[in-house]
């Protein structure tokens, strides 16, 4: 396992300080934003410099949108991504399953039915020719009191939506901490 620091960190507050004092917006939602350093477990896919940013705004609405921006990647990629359930650890296992707001009662969850963007947070995306990209997803529900998110992973390809293999995806390149 490897930590890479993210550039430009200077404006970001640190991941603890934000949880223990959540930012409200001018619309009455809360922000938060993900901890300024990456767990790499493929520096091949996720190369040294590479940084990932998360967004999570909570609507008055009750709705949640999820950005997320990263650099420094390999251009011209498809890349998988969601919020998983635990924090990054030593293997891109640690950080479990995906969050899902209704639980499939079945695991590894491949039904659709509970296994999609609506009911997960993904945030696949396409690097430009710079390694760039941003990725929004929007969600009608926020995360559970006693059962939230706590990361996001990279995966290797983008995630397959077929009727027996929804949500499944292939290797976890790298992983982040964020205090949904
Ligand atoms: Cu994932």
């Amino acid at each position: 396992m490897r930590r890479v620091r993210t550039a430009g960190v200077a404006a970001l507050v640190s991941a603890a300080a934000l949880a223990a004092v959540p930012q409200a917006s001018a619309a009455g939602g809360e922000v938060v934003r993900s901890s300024d350093d990456v767990v790499v477990y493929d520096a091949a896919l996720v190369p040294d410099g590479a940084t990932a940013r998360v967004q999570a705004v909570y609507t008055g609405s009750g709705k949640t949108i999820v950005t997320l921006h990263v650099r420094g990647l390999v251009p011209n990629r498809a890349y998988g991504s969601h919020a998983h359930t635990n924090a990054c650890g030593a293997t891109g296992l640690a950080a479990g399953p995906h969050y899902q707001y209704v639980v499939d009662a079945v695991s590894p969850s491949t039904n659709p039915a509970y296994a999609n963007p609506d009911n997960e947070i993904w945030l696949d995306f396409h690097t430009n020719a710079a390694g760039n990209a941003t990725l929004q997803t929007v969600v009608e529900w926020q995360p559970h009191d006693t059962r939230r998110p706590a990361s996001v992973i990279l995966h290797i390809e983008h995630t397959h939506t077929g009727p027996t293999d929804s949500g499944v995806v292939g290797a976890r390149l790298a992983c982040v901490n964020v205090p949904f």
